[in-house]
C-alpha cells in the first residue's frame, strides 16, 4: 500500500524558502510585480483605494508597487501616482504604514515614460522628452471629458539637452529619498518596456552623438547615472532595477542586445544591489508568447552567469513555471502580476495549491474600487460558497 502522507506542498517548494536581498529578508520568492491600475486622486496621490488594495497583498515577499512618475515630466497615463509632492508621499506614507502594519514589505518603482507620454501632462504643455527627435509609434492614455481615458497621438518628442539630462538625474535622486520618506523598504528603478531609461539604452530610439548615444558604454550611461546617484542617496542595498531585455514595447528593436544588456549586467553587478529583476522575452505587447526565441534564451542565461546577485524574473509565470525556473537557476525570486491582480492571498493559494480567481481585464486600468479591491481571499470565498 502506498503511503496514505503527502509532502506538504510547502515543505517541497522553493518558492517558499525564505532569500534575502540587500536590507530585505523576504519569507518566500513571490514577489507582487509592478501593476499600472491608473486609479490615483486628484495631483496624483494614491487613493485611499489604493490603501486597501496593497493592505490586501501584504502576504507578498515583497509588493513593488505600481509605476509611479519621479516629477510631473515624467508621467504618460492617465491617474498614475507620482512621488514628487508632499500630498503623493504623505499619500504613500498611509499606504507603507498599513502594509508595514500587515507585515509586509514593499519598494516603490520609480519611472519616466520620456517619448511615451503627450503635452498634457508635460508641464506648460510641452513636447514630451526622449533621447532622439524621432516618431513615436504609439498612443498615449489621456483623461477624457467624462472621466474616462481615451488615446491620443503622441507628437514628435524633443531631444533632452545635457542639462535636461541632468536634471532627470536629480529628479531620480529626489525622488528615492521621497521614497524612503514615505516609509518605502526601498526603490525599484523602472528601465523596461520603453520607457525613457529603455529609450536611452537601445538602438532603436537612441540616436544621439553625444556622451549618452552611440557607443554601447555610451547608451548605458544615463541608467548607470541614475543608479548611481539613487544608489548614494539611499544605499544600494535598497535599490533594484527592472530590465526587458529583447523586448519590443513603444518601438524598442535593439539591433546588439548580447551587447548592451551584457555590459549593463556587468556594470549592475559591481554596485551591490537588492536585486536585478528581468521581464522575460516572452512577453510581447503585454501578453505572453508561447515560442521562445533561442537568442532570447542565451542572452537571458548569460545575464544570468554575469550578474551575480538576486534575479527576479517576471511574465506569465504560474506557480509550475515558477518552481520549474527556480530549480533550475534560471532566477532566484518570481513575480507575479496578473494573478496577484485577482487573488490578494495569492501566497497561501499557492501554498495549498487552492485555485485561482480570474482577473477581469475590463478593470485593469482605471475605475473604481470594482476589479481592484473586491477580489475575495480564499477564507471569505469559501465562507461565500458555503453560504449560497
Ligand atoms: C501597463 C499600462 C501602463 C503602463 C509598464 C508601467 O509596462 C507600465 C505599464 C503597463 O512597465
Amino acid at each position: 500500500m502506498s503511503s496514505p502522507i503527502m509532502p506538504s506542498p510547502v515543505m517541497s517548494s522553493r518558492l517558499f524558502t525564505p532569500i534575502r536581498i540587500g536590507d530585505l529578508a523576504l519569507p518566500s520568492r513571490i514577489v507582487m510585480a509592478p501593476l499600472t491600475r491608473s486609479r490615483a486622486a486628484p495631483g496624483n496621490v494614491p487613493s485611499d483605494m489604493a490603501i486597501e488594495y496593497y493592505r490586501q497583498r501584504a502576504s507578498a515577499a515583497l509588493i513593488i508597487t505600481e509605476a509611479t512618475q519621479i516629477s510631473q515630466q515624467g508621467q504618460g497615463y492617465a491617474w498614475t501616482p507620482g512621488i514628487h509632492s508632499p500630498e503623493q508621499i504623505a499619500g504613500w506614507q498611509r499606504i507603507t504604514d498599513s502594509v508595514h502594519q500587515a507585515g509586509g514589505r514593499m519598494v516603490l518603482q520609480l519611472w519616466h515614460v520620456g517619448r511615451v507620454s503627450h503635452p498634457v501632462f508635460q508641464p506648460g504643455g510641452a513636447r514630451p522628452v526622449a533621447p532622439s527627435v524621432m516618431p513615436v509609434p504609439a498612443r498615449a492614455f489621456v483623461p477624457g471629458e467624462d472621466g474616462k481615458g481615451g488615446y491620443a497621438d503622441i507628437p514628435e518628442p524633443q531631444a533632452l539637452t545635457q542639462a535636461g539630462i541632468r536634471a532627470i538625474i536629480a529628479d531620480y535622486a529626489q525622488a528615492a529619498r521621497n521614497a524612503i520618506a514615505a516609509g518605502m523598504d526601498g526603490v525599484e528603478v523602472h528601465a523596461a518596456n520603453g520607457y525613457l531609461l529603455d529609450q536611452f539604452l537601445n538602438s532603436a530610439s537612441n540616436l544621439r552623438d553625444d556622451r549618452y548615444g552611440g557607443s554601447v558604454e555610451n547608451r548605458a550611461r544615463l541608467l548607470l547615472e541614475v543608479v548611481d546617484a539613487v544608489c548614494a542617496e539611499i544605499g544600494s542595498a535598497r535599490v533594484g532595477v527592472r530590465l526587458s531585455p529583447m523586448g519590443r514595447s513603444f518601438g524598442m528593436d535593439e539591433a546588439t542586445p548580447e551587447a548592451i544588456f551584457g555590459l549593463v549586467a556587468r556594470e549592475l553587478d559591481r554596485r551591490g544591489l537588492a536585486y536585478l529583476h528581468l521581464v522575460e522575452p516572452t512577453v510581447r505587447d503585454r501578453e505572453i508568447l508561447t515560442d521562445v526565441d533561442p537568442r532570447a534564451e542565451a542572452l537571458m542565461a548569460a545575464i544570468r552567469a554575469t550578474y551575480r546577485g538576486p534575479l527576479m524574473l517576471a511574465g506569465g509565470y504560474t506557480r509550475a513555471l515558477a518552481e520549474q525556473a527556480l530549480a533550475s537557476g534560471r532566477g532566484d525570486i518570481i513575480a507575479f502580476g496578473r494573478p496577484f491582480i485577482a487573488n490578494p492571498d495569492l501566497p497561501a493559494r499557492l501554498a495549498l495549491n487552492a485555485p485561482l480567481n480570474e482577473p477581469d481585464p475590463t478593470h485593469f486600468f482605471g475605475g473604481d474600487e470594482r476589479g481592484y479591491i473586491d477580489y475575495p481571499a480564499l477564507a471569505s470565498q469559501a465562507l461565500q460558497e458555503a453560504e449560497s
